[in-house]
């Protein structure tokens, strides 16, 4: 009895001792640094395949580009490039996605990230993590917008909770002042210089109505807002508050095109949303919305660095997140996430 339970101890020494050299194994590479390599082995043909996704999906509905670009900003400033911007919300828990400032999020670009995760898990099943997916999405979309090609670092884990309450205080609104927006960012380590180069994603895409009444409705004298834009604002958006889903190009001039015509509308009066304005108007941003108006190949380099860095916000790694099966849901049903 007592030699048996002796043995029984050895075995268990050995049993950790084996659990404990696997979990050093594998924990080498996964708990290491990001690499563009990473699922070199694992998933040889991720790159084509989610480039094959995206590309149909931005032909078929081209909003899906801008839609994609928010969606990673909305999450890797929330709680860090994790996909939590991807759960649904359930009877226990209201997520991310679902607090007020992420409503307008469009459903096209959770559906790409949908469609690439679901070609994968034929492809390589169980192996890449949703957040890689949309990192790689939103770099593949730029390209196709006509903006700048960056490596991906890969190995971020998806999320583990997703709720509405972290977003509060975490995303910038129009409303806010340079000194507000440039301590929002720098909160997640960027400078202001690189908060003039990101907020170039405003050369695609749309904003709602309501986002900018406040200026197209106002009596005042504008100096920055065109007149004749202002009034095709106010015919456009004349009844914003029943038709919620009217909006405008955030770069009138080249709406679907990803270049540096955001900078350049700004000194003309054609910004759309009042934090657009303000990075003209403040001494501690102007200089940079004047130095990418005039030259695209320095917008380019410093938003390629930018953006490198926004996709690393907060990565989890090794048993902080997982690879989730379905990008909408934890592989766990659990009632406290
Ligand atoms: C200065 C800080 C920023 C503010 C105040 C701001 C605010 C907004 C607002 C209010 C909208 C309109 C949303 C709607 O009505 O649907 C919008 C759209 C957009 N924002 Fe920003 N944003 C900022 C920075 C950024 C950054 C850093 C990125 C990405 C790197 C980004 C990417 C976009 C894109 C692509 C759209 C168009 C979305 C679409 O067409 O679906 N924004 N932003
Ligand atoms: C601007 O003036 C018009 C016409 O006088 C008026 O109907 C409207 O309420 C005013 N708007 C604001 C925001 O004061
Ligand atoms: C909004 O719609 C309702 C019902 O369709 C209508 O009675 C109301 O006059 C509209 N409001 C405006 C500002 O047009
Ligand atoms: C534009 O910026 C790039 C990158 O910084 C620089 O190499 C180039 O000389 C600049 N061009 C002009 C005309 O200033
Ligand atoms: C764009 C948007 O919906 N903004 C709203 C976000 O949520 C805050 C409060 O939760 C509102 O004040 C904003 O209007």
């Amino acid at each position: 009895m007592h030699r048996r339970r002796h043995l029984l101890f050895l075995l268990l020494d050995i049993l950790y001792l084996a659990v404990a050299v696997r979990i050093d194994a594998t924990a080498t590479p996964a708990e290491g640094e990001l690499s563009v390599d990473y699922y070199k082995k694992s998933c040889p043909n991720l790159q084509n395949v989610v480039q094959q996704t995206v590309t149909d999906k931005q032909i078929k509905t081209s909003s899906t580009g801008a839609g994609v670009l928010r969606l990673i900003f909305h999450d890797c400033f929330a709680t860090g490039c994790d996909a939590s911007i991807l759960i649904s919300s359930n009877s226990f828990n209201k997520a991310e996605r679902d607090a007020d400032i992420n409503l307008s999020l469009p459903g096209d670009a959770f559906d790409v990230v949908v469609r690439a995760k679901m070609a994968l898990e034929t492809e390589c099943p169980g192996i890449v993590s949703c957040a890689d997916i949309l990192a790689l999405a939103a770099r593949d979309l730029i390209i196709m917008l006509g903006g700048p090609y960056f490596n991906v670092q890969l190995g971020r884990k998806d999320s583990l909770s997703s709720h509405a309450s972290d977003v509060v205080g975490k995303i910038p609104m129009p409303t806010m002042s340079i000194e507000e927006l440039i301590t929002l960012f720098k909160n997640k380590g960027f400078t202001a210089q690189e908060m003039v180069a990101l907020t170039g994603a405003h050369t695609v895409g749309f904003s709602h109505c309501k986002e900018f009444a406040d200026r197209v409705f106002s009596n005042e004298s504008d100096p920055s807002l065109n007149p004749r834009m202002k009034l095709g604002l106010r015919k456009a958006c004349h009844d914003y508050k029943n038709r919620t889903t009217v909006a405008a190009f955030n770069d009138i001039m080249t709406p679907n095109k990803f270049d540096n015509l955001y900078y350049q509308n700004l000194p003309r009066g054609l910004g759309l949303l009042s934090s657009d304005v303000a990075l003209l108007t403040h001494p501690q941003t102007r200089p940079f919305v004047l130095l990418y108006a005039a030259n695209q190949t320095a917008f380019f380099r410093d938003f390629v660095l930018a953006m490198e860095k926004l996709s690393l916000v907060d990565v989890k790694k090794g048993n902080r997140g997982e690879v989730r099966r379905r990008c909408d849901e934890f592989n766990e049903l659990n009632t406290s996430n």
